[in-house]
């Protein structure tokens, strides 16, 4: 028997997830001390809907929380029914996580099996629900801050709660509580919250707020350190949206994984504006061996138009350093922004093959390009404007909303253009181009 069941639905279309969830886990080591929990991964450990009731009928927990991201979302509404089904109208069934964020009413009219949203960032705002519901601190629901939920079917919002000031402070995810074999990227860590840009595609700031809230190097470290000796990862992936946006704290942590002398490679993720060679050079003797960049389009006015705030020169410029200095680049394109066009989708094509070129002349790493097809997600300046601006929604069915396939016709381009447009920029490329 335990307290808390943190549960991850299972995505659709992604055959398992190959990072461990760390939001359950950074939830999970708040609660840890206090309560028992158990984390389980649906997707990652292949857990049907009978092995979930087995669990649910073995475990019995008192609370439930589980998460929702956009592509599972459905799964994670079935997994609430079930769990009411099969515990009875008394466990507590919390939702919280990107998407549920930005539909918390709908959800909650919409399916009865959820008792509470937790809006935003979940770790203390489960905690006092988990205390309130095991132990009646605080006494009245109402008294804790973040959350939504019905009564007499009126919708309650409780006060705001703000984003955790100092992250220093949270404790590192759970990581004995997943199985960490399962993953390909089990090494994945998130070195700071929150991101200062607003790409209109995006809903990172209106998740996580408008600054970066790095945590500090040595704390970072310490988790490198952690996850080094006492789970065995040599290879990382810093998963923050801007890890190279303070150029300070990626040199006092490059410095001190070079001085612990621990024998790692790892990769991360950020913009072209946030890139150096002089960072480049001792992320690369830190160990850093790959960077994925967000491109977007290879279209100066599409660039101006989605705010991304950077231009095809400094793209350009960019991905010239990272695979100079030795590393593999990974450039994520959107095509099918409300702006573009076929000419403007094929500037991105354009943009790719010069930027594949460059490694030609240096006979450096791979460069990775990663198509996805525009999708409006809950949270961001797209979805929360998309008639104004000729996007129509085709599909709310949102197991669709996977990047792969079209959920929208815009004002220049059909679903079905889309459709062909993807095929033509994942076709290979032919020697003679
Ligand atoms: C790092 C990251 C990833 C990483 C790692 C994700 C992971 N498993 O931890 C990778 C690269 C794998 C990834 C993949 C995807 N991601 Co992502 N990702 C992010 C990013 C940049 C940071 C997320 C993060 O780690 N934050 C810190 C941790 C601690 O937060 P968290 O995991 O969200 O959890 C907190 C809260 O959400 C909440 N919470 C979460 N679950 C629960 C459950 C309960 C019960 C409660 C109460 C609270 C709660 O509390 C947690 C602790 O504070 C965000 C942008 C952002 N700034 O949020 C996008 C973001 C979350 N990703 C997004 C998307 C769409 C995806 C993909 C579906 C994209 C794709 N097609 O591949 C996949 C999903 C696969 C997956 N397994 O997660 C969207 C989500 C939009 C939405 N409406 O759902 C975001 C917001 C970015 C965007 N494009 O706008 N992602
Ligand atoms: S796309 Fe990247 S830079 Fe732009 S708002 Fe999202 S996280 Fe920030």
């Amino acid at each position: 028997l335990i307290d808390v069941l943190l549960i991850l639905p299972p995505l659709r279309d992604m055959e398992r997830s190959q990072v461990p969830p760390l939001g359950l886990g950074y939830i999970a080591s708040v609660l840890k001390n206090e309560f028992t929990v158990k984390i389980i991964d649906m997707g990652a450990e292949k857990i049907g809907k009978s092995e979930l009731i087995n669990i649910l009928k073995e475990e019995c927990p008192k609370v439930i929380g589980i998460s929702s991201i956009v592509t599972g979302h459905n799964s994670g509404l079935k997994i609430a029914k079930i769990a009411k089904e099969v515990l009875g109208q008394d466990v507590m069934i919390i939702m919280g996580g990107p998407q549920v964020t930005f539909l918390s009413e709908e959800t909650l009219i919409n399916n009865l099996s959820i008792d509470v949203v937790a809006l935003g960032e979940g770790e203390y705002t489960v905690k006092e629900l988990v205390s309130h519901k095991i132990n009646g601190i605080p006494k009245c629901i109402d008294d804790i801050k973040g959350i939504v939920f019905l009564r007499d079917n009126q919708v309650i919002y409780t006060d705001k709660r703000g984003m955790i000031e100092d992250l220093d402070s949270v404790p590192f995810p759970s990581r004995e509580l997943f199985r960490l074999e399962l993953y390909q990227d089990k090494g994945t860590i998130i070195t700071g919250r929150g991101c200062p840009f607003s790409c209109k595609f995006c809903a990172s700031s209106s998740l996580c707020g408008r600054r970066y809230r790095a945590r500090s190097s040595a704390n970072v470290l310490k988790e490198i350190e952690e996850m080094y000796y006492k789970f065995n990862i040599t290879k990382f992936y810093i998963a923050d949206d801007t890890f190279t946006f303070n150029k300070k704290r990626v040199r006092e942590i490059c410095e001190g994984i070079i001085d612990r002398e621990l024998n790692i490679t790892w990769g991360c993720g950020t913009r072209v504006d946030c890139i150096d060679e002089e960072s480049l050079d001792i992320m690369y003797k830190a160990g850093c061996r790959g960077i994925l960049v967000g491109i977007e389009s290879g279209s100066d006015e599409i660039l101006t138009d989605i705010g991304k705030g950077i231009n095809t020169n400094q793209i350009y410029d960019a991905c010239r350093k990272v695979i100079k200095c030795g590393m593999s680049l990974g450039c994520s394109f959107i095509i099918g922004l409300p702006e573009d066009n076929w000419d403007t989708v094929l500037k991105s094509l354009e943009l790719a093959r010069r930027i594949q070129d460059i490694r030609q002349d240096i006979n450096a790493p791979a460069v990775s390009l990663y198509y996805s097809i525009f999708t409006p997600l809950p949270g961001s300046y797209y979805y929360e404007n998309k008639e104004k601006l000729g996007v129509e929604l085709l599909n709310t069915d949102w197991d669709k909303f996977n990047f792969l396939e079209p959920v929208i016709n815009t004002k220049n381009l059909t679903s079905s253009q889309l459709r062909e447009l993807y095929f033509m920029v994942n076709a290979p490329r032919k020697k003679s181009e």
